[in-house]
C-alpha cells in the first residue's frame, strides 16, 4: 500500500487555512547543473517532460529488468496491473498487490505514476456485462471511486476512458456494457466521477489509431471540444501510438497533437511501439519524439513496454531495448531527438543531482520554499545541498528532509528523509518555511551532491 497524503501537502494544508495572504510559486533559481541528457529519463527532464514505459509487476524481479527502468525511465505506467479484470475481480472485491508492487518501486525512486484504464471495454470481468443499467451506473462510478481512493494524490495521469470509439469512418462510439447499457453519456460522468475521486490527478481520454487527422479522431477531437465548452473535466488526451508499416507514423501527427493542444488539454504519447528494426524503425521513433518536443503541451511520452522480449508483440521487436536489453538505434534516435549524448559509450556519467528552488505559499510574515532535486544520468542513493537564508531570516519548519545546521543558525544543509533513491532523471523534493523577519529576500540554494 501507497503511504498516505505527504507531510509537505498536509504542511501546506495547514498554512494554508491558516494563512493570511496567499500567494503562488513566483521566483525559480537554479542550483549548479551538472551535466545530465544520457539517459531518456534525464534527457526528457532537460525538455520538461517525463519518458516513461509500461512495466509488468512479474518481471520487476529481473535484475535486468529493473536496472533497465530504474536507469533510463522516469514514469511507469503498469501494462495489465490496474485494469479492471486485475482489480476488481468479482464486484467490491478490490485487489491492489500487483498494482502495488509497481507502484512502490516506481515512488521509492521518484518516477510519475501513470494510472491505466479505469473504463474500458476490455479486460473488463464478466460480472460487468451481465449488470442491468443502473447496477452498471454504481459499479462503474464505485469503481472509479475505489481504484482512484487508493491511489488519491499519487498518480500523475489517470486513463479514465480508454478506446471508446470506433475505427473507421463512423466516428460513432464502439458498443461495449457502458456504451450500449449507459449510452453516450457513460463518458461524461466517468470523467466527473474521476475529478471528484482525485482533484490531484489529470484525467486523459486515451485511444489508438487517432494518432493522425483521421474520422477517429476527428470524433474524439469533438467529444473533448464539447467537454471543454461544457465544463465537463479533461486534461489531458492520450495518443497511443502502435506503428508498423501498415499503420505508420502519420504525416500529420504533430499538426494532431497540436489541434488537441489548442483545445486547452495536455497531450501525451501513451503507448508507444513501433514495429521494425535498424534506422528505418530508428528515424520513425526520432520522428515521434521530435513531434512532442514540438509541441508545447505534449507533456511526456510512453513507451509500450522495456525490451522486445515482454512487448505484447514481440515478434515485431518494437521496443528501445533488445532481448538482451542491448540499446537499439531506436534507442539512440530517442536519446539524440531529445538533445541527449550518451557520451563514454552509453556508459552513464556517475551520481549527479540538481538543485531546484521555488517559492510556494507566501504570507506576511513567512514564505514556503520548495527545493526539487533531480538525478543526473544515473540512478543515485543520496543526495544532500544547502539553503542559505538572509539574516535575520530564519527558517523555522521542514519538510521531506534531514536538515543540520552551521553555527550562523542560516546554512542548512538537507539531505534525504527516505527520499535519498532516485531513478535517473527523477525528482524528489523537500519544503520549508522561513520567518521573514522583515526581510523577503529568497534563500540561495548550493550544488547538489549526489552519491
Ligand atoms: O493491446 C495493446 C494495448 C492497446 N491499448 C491498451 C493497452 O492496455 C493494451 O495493452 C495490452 C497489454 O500490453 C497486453 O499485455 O493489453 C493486452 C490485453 O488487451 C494485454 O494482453 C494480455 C493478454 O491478452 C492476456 O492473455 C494476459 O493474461 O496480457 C495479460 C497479462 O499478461
Amino acid at each position: 500500500m501507497p503511504s498516505s497524503t505527504s507531510s509537505r501537502a498536509r504542511r501546506a494544508l495547514v498554512l494554508g487555512l491558516t494563512g493570511l495572504l496567499a500567494a503562488g510559486g513566483l521566483a525559480t533559481a537554479s542550483g549548479t547543473a551538472q551535466a545530465a541528457g544520457g539517459t531518456l529519463g534525464a534527457a526528457a527532464a532537460e525538455k520538461g517532460r517525463y519518458f516513461g514505459t509500461a512495466v509488468a509487476a512479474n518481471h520487476l524481479g529481473e535484475a535486468q529488468y529493473a536496472a533497465t527502468l530504474d536507469t533510463e525511465f522516469t514514469s511507469v505506467t503498469p501494462e495489465n496491473e490496474m485494469k479492471w479484470d486485475a482489480v476488481e475481480p468479482s464486484r467490491g472485491s478490490f485487489t491492489f498487490s500487483a498494482a502495488d508492487q509497481i507502484f512502490d518501486h516506481a515512488q521509492s525512486r521518484g518516477m510519475k505514476v501513470r494510472g491505466h484504464t479505469l473504463v474500458w471495454h476490455s479486460q473488463l470481468p464478466g460480472w460487468v456485462g451481465g449488470l442491468g443499467a443502473s447496477d452498471l451506473r454504481t459499479a462503474m462510478n464505485n469503481h472509479i471511486n475505489q481504484v482512484m481512493g487508493h491511489y488519491k494524490g499519487k498518480i500523475h495521469s489517470w486513463d479514465v476512458v480508454n478506446e471508446a470509439f470506433q475505427d473507421g469512418s463512423s466516428g460513432a462510439r464502439r458498443s461495449s456494457p457502458f456504451q450500449d447499457k449507459l449510452g453516450n453519456g457513460f463518458i461524461e460522468e466517468a470523467f466527473r466521477t474521476a475529478r471528484a475521486a482525485d482533484p490531484a490527478a489529470k484525467l486523459c481520454y486515451n485511444d489508438y489509431n487517432t494518432d493522425g487527422i483521421n474520422a477517429k479522431s476527428n470524433a474524439v477531437y469533438n467529444m473533448v471540444k464539447d467537454f471543454k465548452a461544457r465544463g465537463v473535466p479533461i486534461d489531458c488526451v492520450g495518443f497511443q501510438s502502435h506503428f508498423n508499416s501498415a499503420s505508420p507514423v502519420p504525416s500529420d501527427y504533430q499538426a494532431n497533437l497540436q489541434r488537441f493542444a489548442d483545445l486547452g488539454v495536455d497531450v501525451q504519447i501513451t503507448e508507444l511501439d513501433i514495429e521494425g528494426s535498424g534506422s528505418s524503425q530508428a528515424t520513425s521513433y526520432g520522428n515521434v519524439v521530435k513531434a512532442c518536443l514540438a509541441v508545447t503541451r505534449c507533456t511526456g511520452i510512453t513507451v509500450w513496454g522495456i525490451t522486445d522480449k515482454y512487448s505484447w508483440r514481440s515478434s515485431g521487436t518494437p521496443l528501445l531495448f533488445d532481448s538482451n536489453y542491448a540499446k537499439k538505434p531506436a534507442y539512440t534516435a530517442v536519446l539524440t531527438a531529445l538533445g541527449g549524448s550518451s557520451g563514454g559509450g552509453g556508459t552513464p556519467d556517475g551520481a549527479t543531482c540538481t538543485a531546484t528552488y521555488s517559492k510556494q505559499e507566501e504570507w506576511s510574515d513567512r514564505f514556503n520554499g520548495k527545493v526539487t532535486i533531480t538525478a543526473g544520468s544515473s540512478p543515485i542513493t543520496g543526495w544532500s545541498t544547502t539553503v542559505t537564508v538572509t539574516s535575520p531570516q530564519k527558517i523555522v519548519t521542514t519538510w521531506n528532509g534531514s536538515p543540520t545546521w552551521d553555527s550562523s543558525g542560516n546554512v542548512m544543509t538537507m539531505r534525504p528523509n527516505g527520499n535519498g533513491t532516485l531513478a535517473a532523471g527523477a525528482s524528489t523534493s523537500f519544503g520549508f518555511t522561513v520567518m521573514k523577519n522583515g526581510n523577503s529576500t529568497a534563500p540561495a540554494i548550493g550544488a547538489c551532491t549526489a552519491s
